[in-house]
């Protein structure tokens, strides 16, 4: 069985490998380069072919920006099954954009430090793993320096966030509030999403209004950071890209360490680690919730739910083992029903669940690898196996799907997996997790 799994996940990458050197996440839903779905992917390329996961992060550093920025899009080639591509986006509007390839110009959850790390982990050949690592390095310490330069606005060692497409948690039910701050216009587009997946598994129209509206704002200032934190009306701290950014951190000062020299830039990654967490204990936690949460820096306040990304610092090693054992717990009363696959994207007690509209509710395997590895962490071990069991039944029965209904009664009379089927981080995750 597993060996089987594991096969159709290889044929899956390499159906999705595209001859630029990358690997889209779904034909037809989504056609180009995305940066984090490029860093899961490599995780589970480096299990068959090393050299395949070092073009596909090569080929994303690429794209880096002359400030550090790794776009969230990278256009390399062109497509129409995809709305909003290059032309809505405009990163040519930044003096600072990369001359060579058009992309957007917002990003994501930092995962390429903690990828590389991965990378060495599963590569055999570790004096050539290290050798690739030692001359790419450079761009992700680039691109963190970036971050605590241009977007840590409060100096507190956290940075914002400034489109929901940058938390890659899309459409939560976590910025609704923030969407009943804003009035954008009524555009007119052409949805594309919707050609290949139900509309009931996607965004609104009108969510989509206030997606379009942000790029708006950030265009009119030219992606200039200093603008956006001054005028974007959504400008948030969130707890799954600010662990993805410390659990980077961490990754390379042991890759520094490991290739040797750079001792000032260790030194800064240490500094910038040692206030990260600090800040993210000190402002991120609730402790009525017993979880972390997000926080809304335009609107000054708390965003008080409980979702998977929730969780996240436990893979990062941001809580103390106290402070673990309560998000746990809360994670297993609120989310780990015997009736529940581990882990529902959002808080299934919480009426602004919905266990099939994506990100509001349904199992993400990205998601799950995250807490897989952060429950090891702090040797939750049981509850580890279970949600890496979940996953490979989730996967099993359904077929490797974007994501999956976290409701078990229901995956015994239908397919539960939702949006766009044949799917690269499902696939390539679930390499990693099978040879666990
Ligand atoms: C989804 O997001 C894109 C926009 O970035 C979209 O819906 O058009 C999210 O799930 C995101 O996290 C993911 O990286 C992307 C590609 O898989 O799809």
């Amino acid at each position: 069985m597993k060996e089987n799994l594991s096969k159709q996940a290889i044929a899956i990458l390499e159906e999705n490998f595209q001859e630029g050197g990358f690997t889209i996440p779904c034909k037809g839903l989504y056609p180009f380069q995305w940066k984090w779905d490029s860093g899961f992917i490599a995780i589970g390329q480096a299990y068959y072919d090393i050299e395949k996961a070092q073009t596909e992060i090569s080929t994303l550093l690429d794209a880096q920006w002359a400030n550090g920025f790794i776009p969230h899009i990278v256009f390399h080639n062109e497509s129409d099954t995809y709305f909003p591509g290059a032309d809505v986006h405009r990163s040519d509007l930044s003096p600072l954009a990369s001359k060579k390839y058009r992309s957007t110009g917002m990003t994501q959850p930092p995962v390429t430090g903690f990828v590389l790390e991965e990378m060495y982990r599963i590569a055999k050949d570790k004096k050539s793993i290290l050798a690739y690592i030692a001359s790419e390095i450079d761009k992700v310490y680039d691109n963190h320096n970036y971050f605590y330069t241009n977007r840590d606005v409060n100096n507190e060692g956290l940075v914002f966030i400034y489109h929901n497409w940058e938390s890659g948690t899309d459409n939560s039910p976590i910025w609704d509030d923030i969407w009943k701050t804003m009035n954008p216009p009524e555009y007119t587009f052409e949805r594309r999403d919707t050609k290949h997946v139900d509309a009931s598994q996607r965004p609104s129209n009108r969510e989509y209004d206030h997606y379009l509206h942000i790029i708006e704002i950030a265009k009119e200032h030219k992606y200039n950071d200093a603008k956006i934190a001054e005028h974007s009306p959504f400008l948030v701290l969130d707890p799954l890209f600010n662990a993805m950014l410390i659990k980077s951190n961490e990754s390379l000062i042991n890759l520094y360490q490991l290739i040797g020299d750079n001792a000032d830039k260790i030194a800064q990654l240490k500094k910038w680690q040692e206030k990260s967490v600090k800040g993210f204990n000190d402002k991120l936690w609730d402790a009525e919730l017993g979880a972390y949460i997000h926080y809304d820096l335009r609107n000054k306040k708390p965003l008080r739910f409980v979702t998977s990304s929730s969780f996240s610092p436990l893979y990062a090693g941001i809580p103390s083992k106290e402070r673990a054992a309560i998000l746990v717990k809360t994670m297993m009363t609120k989310f780990g029903g015997d009736d529940m696959y581990l882990c529902a994207s959002f808080d299934p007690d919480s009426d602004r669940f919905d266990p099939k509209k994506y990100w509001r509710g349904p199992v993400w395997i990205n998601m799950n690898w995250i807490l897989f590895y952060g429950l090891k962490n702090y040797d939750f071990n049981d509850i580890a196996e279970r949600v890496k069991n979940d996953s490979i039944k989730l996967i099993e029965k359904n077929g490797f799907y974007e994501y999956f209904n976290p409701i078990k009664k229901v995956n015994e009379t239908e397919n539960v997996g939702y949006g766009g089927n044949n799917f690269s981080w499902s696939a390539a995750l679930l390499i990693d997790l099978l040879n666990d």
